[in-house]
């Protein structure tokens, strides 16, 4: 059989007959075999068997064992301990692995991972005596983590003490991702959004096993990141935010901050200036940036469209690269996502000479362009990825381009927008691609939905999240969850594990953890949320 995806049905056959029970409807198999939980895994596992009977029990002398010699598996120990300490209460020592391999505890090793599990996948093996985490990479050990938080009691994501016992159901998962890419997009600059909340968004996506922060850092109504050789755009441009509050930015060192807590959990940041529109916060720091050399005036409202950088003076690519520069210093990731959205201000041949030397200094900086789909009506670089936004399962000019060669990231903004409304009654966000529930946002395959856009030109999903009517954490949650889990899904799950009354379960387990974690989400009437929800 090969490891690419194990239909549920015929993972709760083989939960019956792991379980020895025969004749059983394979559905009550499925709750009598796996109430625990490992069938609960969110994103569905490609392989869960269930070994029935068999209980993992951690206790006082429970140790962490970390591959030795690793640093990177030591720090996730370190990560998975900072759980299971406060709610357990107990010591949960941290040990290098013994060279004999797992004896008891719970161990996190790089050698004996199947091959077929690349570099974010894992094996987790449950036994009476011992927890074992396999990858061949660290990133594989970290996604083999958060598997292991959700085959935990919620009570585990406790910050105090709780009863317990804490138990895990024997069995083995094998399980890889999909999509190489595994998005969630915060948009900071419309609402300025401090550290502390990107930091707690990230441990919030990493729990659904995203790989990746695009931060969208500059807009009309505001510039978010400090330049050095340019200090105007985040003193001033980043003033004020839509409404007019005191906005904000990250000083470089913040940004670091951001960068650095993404990536001890295996997320890199994609961050995004957004160019040759959405401009005014960058037109109004400078004028000389402007054609007319007049700076126009801080933008507190929410229009689009109506900002362009002078793609006919040679200063704009002297700022290009200059800013692109320190952010590119800045930024381990590949990616430098440049925007290119809503252009309507530059004209169609304006904005191609612009996209032609704006890839070509991303491209002198050693990153990789990312754009909004629009970047495709000017010729891309084989490189650049196109990152899908229509409400449309067709569109000849990102056909075109991935037939190619151009990879895309697919984020319609008809499922995977954030900010729009759950439905009529929902206070926060907007309706332009319609109302978004957990259906809509689950209900599509990214691999078959753009019109001669197929798997293999899909690099994966992402869920923006802008901010126009977003301003505080228990705002972003509330418009993230429940529905980032159904994107994490599609973009971590293969697509023969696809099922409705599947994930509404499994969505629904997660609402008492996020209960636990004080996580403020929307209690979607399209969910069958369990008690203590
Ligand atoms: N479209 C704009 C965003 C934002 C969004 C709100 C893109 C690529 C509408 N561009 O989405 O700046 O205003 O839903």
């Amino acid at each position: 059989m090969t490891i690419g995806g194990v239909p549920l049905l015929l993972t709760t056959v083989m939960l019956a007959v792991t379980s020895g029970l025969s004749g059983a409807a394979a559905s009550d198999v499925q709750q009598e075999a796996t109430s625990a939980s490992l069938a609960s895994v969110l994103p569905a596992p490609v392989v869960a068997t269930a070994t029935q009977g068999v209980t993992y029990r951690i206790t006082t002398t429970t140790t962490i064992y970390a591959q030795a010699g690793s640093a990177a598996a030591a720090d996730i120990a370190g990560q998975l301990a900072a759980i299971l300490r406060p709610s357990t209460g107990y010591p949960v020592p941290i040990a290098a692995a013994p060279s004999s391999g797992p004896a008891d505890g719970i161990s996190l090793l790089l050698s004996g991972a199947p091959t077929e599990v690349g570099d974010e996948g894992y094996q987790l093996d449950v036994t009476d005596a011992s927890i074992v985490v396999r990858a061949n990479q660290p990133a594989g050990l970290f996604a083999g983590v958060q598997t292991l938080r959700q085959l935990l009691p919620p009570a585990v994501e406790s910050a105090s003490v709780q009863p317990g016992p804490w138990e895990v159901a024997g069995g083995q998962i094998v399980d890889h991702p999909r999509f190489a890419h595994r998005g969630a997009m915060l948009d900071v600059a419309r609402h300025f959004l401090p550290v502390s909340v990107v930091k707690r968004y990230i441990d919030e996506i990493a729990l659904y096993k995203l790989n990746r922060l695009h931060l969208h850092l500059s807009d009309d109504q505001g510039w978010r990141i400090a330049v050095n050789s340019w200090p105007n755009l985040a003193i001033y441009g980043g003033s004020t935010e839509v409404g007019g509050g005191t906005g904000g930015y990250y000083t470089q060192d913040e940004y670091r901050q951001i960068v650095a807590y993404a990536a001890v959990r295996y997320i890199t940041i994609v961050p995004e200036i957004d160019m040759p529109g959405h401009t005014n916060a960058a037109l109004a720091s400078y004028a000389e940036l402007n054609c007319d050399n007049v700076a126009p005036k801080l933008y507190t409202g929410t229009k689009v469209g109506f900002s362009s950088l002078c793609v006919s003076k040679e200063i704009t690519y002297t700022f290009l690269d200059q800013v692109l520069g320190e952010i590119a210093a800045l930024t381990p990731g590949p990616y430098l996502h440049i925007g290119g959205d809503e252009a309507s201000s530059t004209t169609a041949s304006d904005y191609t000479t612009f996209m032609n030397r704006a890839q070509q200094i991303v491209a002198a900086h050693g990153k990789t362009v990312v754009g909004w789909h629009d970047i495709v009506n000017a010729p891309v670089l084989p490189s650049t990825v196109a990152q899908f936004w229509g409400t449309t399962t067709s569109n000849a000019a990102v056909t075109a381009a991935a037939q190619n060669g151009t990879k895309v990231v697919m984020s319609p903004a008809n499922h995977t927008y954030l900010d729009m409304k759950y439905n009529s009654r929902t206070r926060l966000g907007q309706h332009w691609a319609g109302y978004i529930d957990v259906q809509d946002a689950y209900g599509w395959d990214p691999g078959a939905y753009l019109a001669g856009v197929g798997e293999t030109s899909v690099l994966g999903v992402e869920a923006p999240l802008w901010t126009e009517t977003i301003e505080t954490l228990a705002d972003v949650e509330y418009m993230a969850f429940p529905r980032l889990p159904a994107i994490a899904e599609l973009g971590w799950s293969p697509m023969s594990t696809h099922d409705w009354a599947s994930f509404n379960q499994r969505l629904g387990a997660q609402g008492p953890r996020w209960h636990v974690m004080g996580i403020n989400y929307y209690h979607s009437t399209q969910v069958s949320w369990p008690t203590g929800s």
